[in-house]
């Protein structure tokens, strides 16, 4: 037991206790119920007692390797322990991205710190003491005895005695390095307001890169909507973990969330409705907008998703002329799927589809436009894979990447199309053949990284047609070698859909979410060589008492150790250490 979980409990926010649907075993010196109220005076004391005793005597930083995902290449050096000052400037190179890093890396510290951390930029940027972030394409960024080629999303953070330094060719590269900092901080880093603490990290190098490009995570947002601040609160998930694209789908039978000038009925008519018969409602452009710069300044990519053909009931109840039978359909709030389509016969339906990408597309700096495809159940055969044919070209035409799901395979190649599968059992001669004609996969198995699905026949919400998905199982497969027949060049990454039809708020989402999440992200971020359960197991318990502290509900799933600690009161006024002033 540290310091580090006793201030972060105590720190967590009235009303924004962690979702425990299980009672946690965690395997601590000091049992304290988290969610039985008060503790009793004994624990108070003890608890009052080990503080006193952390605060002593220095506790030991975190290990270098307790990060998720797991970095490549970890070399510790237990001589290089490094803590935080309060006079600790952090700078960095003078380019405006780099600079945008350096800001974002003390906006974090800044409130559980309280240190005034201000950022500079120099040519040469040096720790001094402090943090650098170093923006330098022609560094080498292999450890000792370990050279590495670190891409574009690479980073090599050292800490040693005389600061920590970040390098990389890149601002996502610093922005991932910053994350892999705020890991290996105690968790009560994540408290919104200052707290006492020895602010200590573990001395010596990382050198990390990904091993996916493409690493995701999907939002429904059609089957119910959620506001702005949910949806970029997702994106911070994502970010923590390294994700780098969020997939919004943004359209489907129970609304149509994304603003089209051209077609305004889309959302003044098709977006009042959802799962369960409530509002409803959509993003304006700026919304929209929002998100996207939102997501850009976290290094993540926004997938916007129109599901063509099917699944477009609210587009049918908006505009009549798109139906086959030219008659607007009742407005659908159930969660069944496979009975609308646009009518692929009609040369208006190609005109809705070409205003309508091309505005998304307008609004979307991103490479990517998704199509859908999924469960077209009535529009069948060639009358389907022609209709895609003449989608995706329009997509082309746009100058965009066509994605789908793996529905599309039948139809004909396009360069640089990408296929997301999302089957349940590896093995899928339809997509492997289209893999051969050159699609790119992005792999999303129904029974391992589809994040609607139950953990346990007892978890409140979600679905099970795909099984029951715990960590073990999110977490036990391999992206590369998944689907039978389809190599691991032509995987571009991994991604974790979230279905929305029985989830309604921003805590039913960060329930189904963490933590599953970081076990996806950790497939598409980590190499093989680092995968481990038992490993990965007790890293990810370590991001617990961080949710807690941060206000982050998550799912306190029974095979995680989670640590539980004693919670005691905090106070700014704590004396500190030498050390932590030094
Ligand atoms: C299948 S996965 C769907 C969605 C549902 C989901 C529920 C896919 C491409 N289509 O329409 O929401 O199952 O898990």
């Amino acid at each position: 037991m540290n310091l580090t979980f006793a201030i972060t409990d105590a720190n967590t926010p009235p009303g924004v206790a962690a979702v425990s649907t299980t009672p946690s075993p965690g395997p601590t010196a000091v049992p304290v119920p988290l969610s039985a109220g008060e503790p009793d005076a004994a624990t108070l004391a003890r608890a009052a007692e080990q503080t006193a005793g952390a605060l002593l005597a220095p506790a030991a930083p975190h290990r270098l390797t307790e990060v998720v995902p797991a970095p490549q290449h970890v070399q510790p050096d237990p001589t290089a322990d490094w803590v935080l000052p309060a006079e600790a400037v952090i700078v960095t190179s003078a380019n405006p991205a780099a600079l945008a890093v350096a800001e974002q890396l003390a906006q974090f510290l800044r409130p559980a710190t309280g240190y005034p951390l201000p950022v500079t930029d120099a040519t040469t940027p040096e720790p001094a003491g402090g943090i650098a972030l170093v923006l330098d394409e022609s560094a080498d960024l292999g450890a000792e005895g370990y050279s590495a080629d670190l891409g574009a999303e690479g980073y090599r953070l050292d800490i040693a005695t005389d600061g920590v330094r970040v390098t990389a060719a890149t601002a996502a590269g610093l922005f991932y390095g910053a994350q892999t900092l705020r890991q290996l901080l105690p968790a009560a880093i994540e408290s919104p307001s200052p707290v006492t603490e020895r602010w200590a990290l573990p001395g010596g190098t990382i050198t990390d890169a990904p091993r996916f490009p493409y690493r995701g995570a999907m939002l429904d947002v059609a089957r119910h909507f959620f506001a702005v601040e949910d949806v970029l609160r997702v994106v911070d998930h994502l970010a923590r973990y390294k994700l780098n694209h969020l997939h919004l789908h943004l359209t489907d039978d129970q609304g149509w969330r994304i603003a089209v000038d051209s077609w305004p009925k889309l959302t003044t008519v098709g977006g009042t409705t959802e799962v369960g018969g409530g509002p409803g409602g959509h993003y304006t452009k700026a919304d929209y907008q929002r998100i996207v710069s939102y997501a850009a300044a976290r290094h993540i990519t926004v997938v916007p998703e129109i599901d063509l053909p099917g699944h477009t009931n609210s587009a049918l109840v908006a505009y009549p002329e798109l139906a086959p039978d030219k008659t607007a359909p009742p407005p659908y709030t159930g969660t069944e799927v496979g009975f609308s389509y646009v009518d692929p016969a009609d040369e208006r339906t190609y005109d809705f589809v070409a205003d309508v990408l091309g505005e998304v597309a307008a609004l979307t700096p991103g490479p990517w436009l998704h199509i859908g495809g999924d469960e077209a159940f009535k529009v069948k055969g060639e009358v389907y894979t022609g209709f895609v044919e003449r989608v995706q070209r329009i997509v082309a035409d746009l100058g965009k990447t066509v994605v789908g799901w793996h529905q599309l395979a039948p139809a004909a190649h396009l360069d640089g199309r990408v296929l997301q599968w999302w089957g349940t059992n590896g093995e899928d001669p339809t997509t492997v053949d289209a893999v051969r004609r050159g699609a790119r996969l992005i792999v999303s198995p129904g029974n391992h990284a589809y994040l609607d699905m139950k953990y346990a026949p007892d978890t409140p919400i979600g679905h099970d047609w795909a099984g029951l998905i715990d960590v073990r199982k999110a977490y036990d497969w391999d992206p590369g070698t998944h689907v039978a027949g389809v190599p691991a060049e032509a995987v571009l990454g991994v991604e974790a859909p979230l279905w929305t039809e029985s989830v309604t708020s921003l805590a039913d989402i960060e329930l189904l979410l963490l933590p599953r999440l970081p076990a996806i992200a950790e497939l598409g971020w980590s190499t093989r060589a680092t995968h481990d359960w038992a490993d990965f197991r007790d890293r990810l318990a370590g991001q617990g008492p961080r949710w807690t502290t941060a206000g982050i509900t998550f799912h306190r799933a029974p095979e995680i150790p989670w640590p539980t600690a004693p919670t005691i009161p905090t106070q700014r006024n704590m004396p500190q250490t030498d050390t932590a002033r030094s």
